[in-house]
């Protein structure tokens, strides 16, 4: 019971381990910036110091890493002696200036120069040299896509019955949180806004969506302590944002109502607001789970979201505030015997009509599919149909359906694919580029010596800030960075083993689980494990129809549910055709027989039956490779990760064995390749 009080201090392997500090170290550093952050950077190139050496310098001529602000001062004093670095780089950003995140990196002569608008710029520039060493000769512009890159955690004050400290986290306890207070010591936080810092993370939601009672009080008399947290995350340049209770006006004020159109309403949330920026001047905003999964919300008081979500912008806009309003709206009491209610279709439903209807400072937080985070889902219908309304992309890195941090699955191929699509058709803007309020994830980090449970799980993490300032990046690009930095000793060798293990791993997840996007099957509640029909005959609204002449969702216009329709052209014809659906989301679009022929020349049953013995397969050949040379990596990265591979392996295998035999019992259709049935 008490072991997961304790906040590990391990020095386990992050992607900023001690040894990259030498990427700083022993250097003569001249830094001619102003601003808060300034001393943020001064700190890691202290730190370097300390441990390899090095020396601030007051001569520019006499530097080996020059940091330059150039908002806050007058031109800098170029002389003959000025390093060939920062004439290029401070020319480059004559040309066409960087954004206020943004920097130059530029590198010379053994001379590394960092020329940035802002403090924050600079904090970034410098963070980028220690993950990333040597720049490389020339000079380099960096940043970022968007300027919202925000993490949510969904961590409890309190150790929740059913979903423990953290909801769907798989890394221990809450780093804000133990036993119904914010921690005293915050030194985990600090070094956790480190790590997001240095892949471009600005803001950090602290506590559920699921906003329970005692977590709500965090807007009101809990504040103090909030403003603790805040003030180790700011040096950071990350913002404190809370999830907060719709229902707070009566749940924290003694209101009769919560109704967003009663002046009163307006007022409590005013004031509360107003309280919040006394203790926290550079708060975020708030985030808001309303009307979804038994969290209260304006449908009480027959009001659109809209409308509900106006006291709260009005209260921030003076402050600067924002509010992230969740579109993950849907009937989670449904009845299974209707098949024309499509959960996939309800965050259209309830929010395109709303579009243009939001307050300005209002950002709709839309999950990237349709349904919650499966491992294959089409791209949600409402990012490409908000065209009015600033639109933040939520993906979820803690793995709650891929994996829960015991099965190895990098994400990052799979956000790429979506990040990429093109609503329009090829010729049309990525939807990377509609995402005007930026990026939003599930934060999966934890207590855990090893931060993330799995030690790799880590990548994803790395991944989603990575993309989040560079959205079209590649991502095994993104995961190479992130080996190299985190196993900075390894050989090539090694380095190919870890590839081969992460690379396809998001694909052999896929493999032995859930089919051909039809999603779910797994246990109800904590959602780890196979159960094909866990959730067949339940109200949620994530079905699969399989009967014994076929399985599938039929979303069509024609003859399903219309959610094809919600897609402009050409993708609502493609997915409304079961000759040009893509085959990885054929059962999410169509319900199809057993023995319908796949664009791969295989049919459907025999696909799942391949696809999931290939997945075991994979896991035992993964097992294999890990078992092999693996220099350069920890004993206790390795020996976690031997652990959870034995895991992976088992529960890989039994997928494959209930979802064979579930399939060859419901068609009565044996595997052509004569592996057995139970
Ligand atoms: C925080 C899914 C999860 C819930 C989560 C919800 C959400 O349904 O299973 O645990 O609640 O998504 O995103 O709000």
């Amino acid at each position: 019971m008490t072991s997961h009080r304790k906040v590990s201090r391990a020095e386990h392997p992050t992607w900023l381990p001690k040894e990259s500090s030498r990427n700083l170290g022993d250097k003569r550093v001249h830094i001619a910036a102003t601003g808060p952050l300034v001393e943020t950077v001064r700190s890691e190139f202290r730190r370097a110091m300390r441990l390899f050496g090095g020396s601030f310098v007051e001569k520019i001529g006499d530097a080996e890493i020059v940091v330059i602000v150039t908002g806050d001062q007058g031109p800098v004093g170029l002389d003959d002696e000025t390093p060939a670095a920062v004439h290029e780089a401070l020319a480059a950003h004559a040309s066409e200036p960087v954004s206020a995140e943004g920097y130059f990196l530029a590198n010379r002569d053994s001379v590394s120069v960092i020329v940035a608008a802002t403090d924050r710029g600079a904090l970034y520039g410098v963070l980028d040299l220690l993950r990333s060493g040597e720049p490389g000769s020339g000079t380099r512009r960096e940043e970022p896509a968007h300027a919202i890159r925000m993490l949510d955690h969904w961590d409890n004050m309190t150790v929740h019955p059913v979903m423990g400290a953290v909801e769907r986290g798989y890394s221990g306890d809450s780093i804000f949180f133990a036993d119904g207070e914010v921690r005293r010591d915050l030194d985990r936080v600090s070094r956790y806004a480190r790590l997001l810092a240095s892949v471009g993370i600005n803001r950090v939601a602290i506590n559920n969506v699921n906003v329970h009672s005692t977590e709500a009080r965090l807007l009101t008399d809990k504040l103090p302590d909030v403003a603790r947290i805040a003030d180790v995350l700011r040096p950071w340049g990350i913002r404190l944002h809370l999830s907060v209770n719709f229902a707070s006006p009566t749940l924290l004020g003694g209101l009769a109502s919560a109704d967003p159109l009663l002046p009163a309403v307006h007022e409590w949330w005013r004031q509360a607001t107003d309280r919040v920026y006394d203790s926290i001047p550079d708060f975020g905003g708030y985030v808001v789970k309303a009307d979804s999964e038994g969290q209260p919300g304006p449908f009480t008081y027959g009001r659109t979201h809209a409308e509900g979500a106006e006291p709260l912008a009005v209260a921030l806009a003076p402050h600067g505030g924002i509010v992230h309003w969740r579109a993950f709206v849907y009937d989670h009491r449904q009845d299974w015997r209707d098949r024309s209610t499509d959960r996939a279709k309800a965050a259209f439903d309830h929010f395109v009509p709303l579009d243009g209807k939001f307050a300005d400072n209002v950002v709709v937080q839309v999950k990237h599919g349709p349904m919650d985070f499966q491992v294959r889902e089409p791209v949600s219908t409402v990012i490409g149909a908000l065209t009015k309304t600033t639109v933040a992309v939520e993906f979820q890195v803690t793995q709650e359906y891929t994996g829960q941090q015991k099965h190895v699955c990098y994400l990052g191929p799979a956000w790429s694919e979506i990040l990429r699509f093109r609503f329009g058709g090829s010729d049309a803007a990525p939807l990377a580029s509609l995402a005007t309020g930026g990026f939003v994830a599930v934060s999966n980090v934890g207590t855990d010596e090893f931060w993330t449970g799995h030690p790799l799980a880590q990548s994803n993490l790395y991944a989603f800030g990575r993309l989040s300032w560079e959205p079209l990046a590649d991502s095994i690009e993104i995961l190479d960075e992130w080996i190299r930095a985190t196993f900075p000793d390894t050989d090539d060798g090694t380095r190919a083993a870890l590839h081969a293990v992460l690379d396809s791993s998001w694909a052999t997840y896929e493999k032995y689980t859930a089919p051909l996007g039809v999603g779910f099957m797994v246990r109800p509640g904590h959602h780890y494990g196979p159960d094909v029909d866990g959730y067949e005959y339940t109200p949620w609204g994530t079905y699969h129809f399989a009967d014994r002449d076929g399985v599938g969702v039929d979303r069509t216009q024609t003859t399903g549910t219309g959610f094809a329709g919600q897609y402009p052209s050409p993708w609502r014809a493609r997915y409304e055709s079961l000759a040009e659906c893509p085959d990885e989301l054929v059962l999410f679009f169509h319900h199809v027989p057993y023995d319908h022929v796949l664009h791969s020349g295989s049919s459907v049953i025999q696909h799942i039956y391949d696809t999931h013995a290939d997945g075991v397969e994979d896991v035992a050949r993964l097992q294999g490779i890990w078992a092999g040379p693996t220099q350069g990596i920890d004993s206790a990265t390795h020996a976690r990760v031997t652990q959870l591979l034995v895991e992976q392996l088992r529960s890989a295998g039994e997928w494959n064995d209930q979802i064979r035999t579930y399939f060859f019992r419901k068609s009565g259709l044996a595997d052509a390749g004569g592996r057995p049935h139970f």
